[in-house]
């Protein structure tokens, strides 16, 4: 087993798992390469395919200084399996099999349950570029293009890596699952993507940059749990594809700041101070901070629903085997068995919202969906900052768990942003105060023109405080001119 963080580039796919010397999975993996560019460039990025982008590329897995940029076009840039380096004398962090050494291969007893949690993961990363690939051409600028560009293509690096596992781990099965996760596709009636989130549509750059800020945390936190697991390949991908989810995040968390930005200075130029003034804000050319919270109402609770139910008998069981631990399991004081304990949450039960305790196995994913509120609460409160810096009269928030779910125990129920138990006529009459209107949605589509001159952003949003890899403002992120 290598265990270089020095990547490879002597095969068409860069690694760092010494793949020229495993004959059968690089050719398995060059098998599926044609098929993955065609899928790039069927339901990848519409346009700017031939285009130079300023993108990076990982060229070692060490904490410091694993990417360089340069002008790649995108159906050119170099895929690869990176894993972080092995951890010598590294034992199993929780569960049944607590103290062991890890595995490298797949344990015969948990191959379908690590199959299914691969698939699951794999079929996410394709889901979020085809989601996404409208968007290059209303860009708000180079900047932003560029950036989108750069989660495209990792995104299609995390298929890659989820791919790599399946065709060395799993034989033929794995080989099939590996080439079902291009075949289904986000939003379609008879092969959609696997879960909720990822078969809605991401129309709009505030779209945008609200599934990077609060969908691809729930990447990072399943990648976090996923981190933990005894099956130490998978352990070690994702402990790499965290490093690079940082980036995503990154993107998100700015737009909507920026954003947020932008629409605090033209109300202040314009001396409006009630930000609920909504059409004559709207007039400025920006999007006004409520209909910005409806937008933060949406995607944090479809990607709550990627958590799963709060008491599920699938992730008590792959707890207890080993496979998918907590978020930084081994900073956790505790007997990591959790068999005798319990965990607090909320139930729906006959019209009522009332506090359980719960047994712990059962309530992992109620576990790391508070974990997940907890780090999206640091967003929320950069993004207040900002609206405080503008001395503005307006707090956001994020909406109450059981506000518009679909999974889990308040799948049935009617409940504002505050808590408040609705009738279903209530919820009906008011739903438009809580989520993005038709006409919302028209009027953030409306502002959509692309801007394309280097150094210049849309109306809408404003410019970011430093560029990509220190640039200077006017940097040509993507030569959409000359090429
Ligand atoms: N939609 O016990 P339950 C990312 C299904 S994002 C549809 O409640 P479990 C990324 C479930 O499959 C991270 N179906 O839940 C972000 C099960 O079905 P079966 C992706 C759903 O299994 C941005 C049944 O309901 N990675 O990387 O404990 C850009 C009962 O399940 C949904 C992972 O999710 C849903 N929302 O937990 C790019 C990690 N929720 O099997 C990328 C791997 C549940 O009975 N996946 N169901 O037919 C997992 O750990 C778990 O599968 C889940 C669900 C957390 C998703
Ligand atoms: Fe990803
Ligand atoms: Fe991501």
């Amino acid at each position: 087993m290598l265990n270089n963080s020095q990547v490879e580039y002597d095969t068409i796919i860069p690694n760092n798992v010494s793949l020229s010397s495993d004959k059968r999975v690089l050719k398995a993996l060059e098998r599926w390469h044609p098929g993955y560019i065609d899928w790039w460039k069927d339901l990848g990025p519409v346009g700017f395919q031939d285009m130079l982008v300023y993108l990076r590329t990982a060229i070692n897995v060490d904490k410091d200084g694993w990417a360089t940029f340069d002008y790649v076009k995108m159906p050119e840039y170099r895929w690869g399996i990176l894993l972080a380096p092995q951890k010598e004398g590294r034992t199993i962090p929780f569960g049944d099999h607590i103290g062991e050494p890890v595995w490298q291969e797949v344990p015969g007893e948990y191959r379908s349950m690590l199959r299914r949690l691969i698939v699951i993961q794999g079929d996410t990363e394709p889901a979020s570029i085809e989601q996404q690939r409208f968007l290059g051409s209303t860009a708000p600028s180079l900047y932003d293009m560029r950036n989108l560009f750069q989660v495209n293509v990792e995104e299609g690096r995390h298929l890659w890596a989820m791919v790599y596992l399946l065709q060395k781990y799993f034989g033929s099965d794995g080989r099939e699952e590996a080439n079902e996760l291009l075949k289904r596709q986000s939003g379609s009636e008879d092969a959609p993507r696997m879960l909720g989130a990822f078969n809605e549509s991401t129309p709009d750059w505030l779209s945008f940059f609200m599934f990077t800020a609060f969908t691809d945390r729930d990447g990072k936190m399943q990648l976090e749990a996923l981190a933990q697991s005894g099956f130490d390949p998978l352990s070690r991908t994702c402990r790499f594809m965290l490093t690079e989810e940082a980036h995503h995040m990154f993107v998100g968390e700015n737009g909507v700041r920026r954003v947020i930005k932008k629409t605090c200075e033209m109300m202040n130029k314009a001396g409006i101070s009630n930000p609920y003034d909504i059409s004559k804000i709207r007039e400025l050319g920006v999007i006004d901070l409520p209909t910005i919270q409806k937008k933060i109402n949406l995607h944090y609770s479809l990607s709550l629903d990627l958590f799963g139910s709060e008491i599920s008998t699938n992730a008590a069981n792959t707890y207890t085997a080993g496979v998918k631990g907590r978020f930084w399991e081994t900073k956790i004081k505790d007997d990591h068995i959790l068999k005798n304990d319990t965990y607090p949450i909320l139930e729906f039960t006959d019209g009522q919202i009332i506090n359980k305790k719960a047994p712990a196995l059962l309530s992992l994913n109620m576990r790391l969906r508070d974990d997940y509120t907890k780090d999206t609460a640091v967003s929320i409160k950069r993004w207040n900052r900002t609206i405080e810096e503008a001395k503005i009269n307006f707090e956001m928030k994020l909406p109450f768990e059981g506000f518009n779910r679909k999974i889990g125990t308040f799948m049935s129920a009617n409940i504002s942003p505050l808590g408040d138990i609705l009738t279903k006529d209530t919820w009906d009459k008011d739903k438009g105060k809580f989520l993005p209107t038709t006409d919302d949605n028209l009027f953030i589509e409306s502002l959509m023109k692309p801007v394309s001159e280097p150094g210049r952003y849309a109306d809408w949003i404003s410019a970011p405080d430093l560029g990509i890899d220190n640039k200077p403002g006017d940097f040509e992120y993507v030569k959409i001119h000359d090429s």
